[in-house]
């Protein structure tokens, strides 16, 4: 179903009202759009194409996600578009308010800590990491900022991990690692690059920035996010619960995509995340993942010295640049978009917002490790904030 309510959620009409009848799945797409009864701030903006949004989910569910979501929040406009399951054991279509398991997009998370920290003087970013934590890292010209943009050259150890998706995701999904263990698998491999000589994605670089976190706060992880991020923000859906391995309240089931074609998914819902921590183990919804990166981006969170430490950004490829914890993507008509992916077992996620963190989407589909999928959940992006002249 899709269908469309104007102004504080009074329905004065439907954009696109249609019945999607996908027998195979039995499964429906519904898309509920909330528009500003006023002219809305992101003016310049094109409208989201609603029915562009409702086709990439479609199609992504149709590359073998069990369901897709996402949520778009433009001030004070909603839409909200759903297509497949959160369980394919009950049926249970999946809907926006559930939560998953954002991966990476742990990493604003984490680097906001850290930004904020130097904020108060407690960090410098272009201090090596030696200098707080003496003797962890086998370079002592690593500096925090090096670590944050994924330039530090340190080895990704999950690449050893999850060589074989199913047999590595079942060897941890009940482990719990400390920090410095998850430092030393890197440490077994030689360095990527020179410390800031090239951007290469590691985990470890977040693992490092869990430390620091805990090492300058005297706090666990948990409690710098709640305190400094989750309930200033009232994020009621937003959590970090390492070492349990459950999703606390309404959730999607995340399936894993074994590597071998025809296998069937592997239920991945319950995990420590302990391999990831403060890399990848926040599980959220998509409305409060809007709200963080708008608020971020709106300045909300860090001070304007350090949000624009956090976007001097260094080139990936030809429509990726990656910041501090912070990715930007290069769409098709000409805007950039800040946010962050996510691929932990099981679960996709895109979130990303305008650089006034005016619009801001997130989407989701409750599989990984199948890459046609991630590819067309980021069409989400286009549709999101391209509108209609997104290039398909
Ligand atoms: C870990 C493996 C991917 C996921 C990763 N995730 O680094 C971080 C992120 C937290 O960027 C797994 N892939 C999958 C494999 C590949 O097992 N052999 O896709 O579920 O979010």
């Amino acid at each position: 179903m899709v269908s469309a309510t104007v102004g504080r959620g009074a329905v004065l009409g439907a954009v696109a009202l249609s019945l999607l009848a996908v027998p195979a799945r039995a499964a429906t797409t519904t898309t509920t759009a909330t528009a500003a009864a006023h002219t809305p701030a992101t003016a310049a903006l094109p409208a989201p194409d609603t029915a562009g949004l409702a086709a990439v989910l479609r199609a992504t569910v149709a590359q073998g996600a069990p369901g897709a979501l996402a949520r778009i929040d433009d001030r004070n406009a909603s839409y909200r578009a759903t297509d497949g399951f959160a369980d394919r054991t009950t049926q249970r279509p999946l809907a926006t308010e559930d939560r998953f398991r954002i991966g990476s997009v742990t990493k604003t998370f984490s680097a906001v800590v850290l930004l904020q920290l130097a904020d108060e003087h407690r960090l410098s970013l272009d201090a090596p990491v030696d200098l707080y934590l003496p003797g962890l890292l086998p370079d002592d010209r690593i500096t925090v900022r090096q670590v944050l943009s994924h330039r530090s050259g340190l080895y990704d150890y999950t690449n050893d991990l999850f060589a074989d998706s199913v047999s590595g995701f079942e060897a941890v999904r009940n482990k719990v690692f400390t920090y410095r263990e998850l430092v030393a698998l890197s440490l077994r491999r030689p360095r990527t690059n020179a410390p800031g000589a090239a951007y290469a994605y590691s985990n470890t670089n977040f693992v490092v920035a869990g430390l620091l976190i805990e090492k300058l706060t005297g706090q666990s992880v948990r409690t710098a996010y709640e305190d400094r991020i989750f309930k200033p923000l009232n994020l009621r859906d937003t959590f970090y619960v390492h070492p349990d391995t459950a999703i606390p309240g309404p959730h999607a089931h995340g399936y894993l995509t074994p590597d071998r074609a025809g296998d069937p998914l592997v239920d991945a819902t319950d995990q420590t995340v302990s391999w990831a921590q403060s890399a990848g183990a926040i599980i959220s919804s998509a409305r409060d993942l809007n709200t963080f990166y708008s608020a971020l981006l709106e300045g909300r969170l860090l001070s304007r010295a350090q949000l624009a430490e956090m976007e001097r950004f260094t080139p990936v490829n030809g429509t990726t640049a990656y910041g501090l914890g912070l990715r930007r993507r290069d769409l098709s008509c000409g805007m950039s978009v800040y946010g962050h992916t996510g691929a932990v077992q099981g679960f996709y996620t895109y979130a990303f917002a305008t650089k006034d963190g005016a619009r801001s989407v997130t989407a989701v589909a409750n599989t990984s490790n199948n890459g046609a999928v991630l590819d067309r959940l980021g069409g989400v992006l286009e549709s999101a904030f391209c509108g209609k002249t997104a290039k398909k």
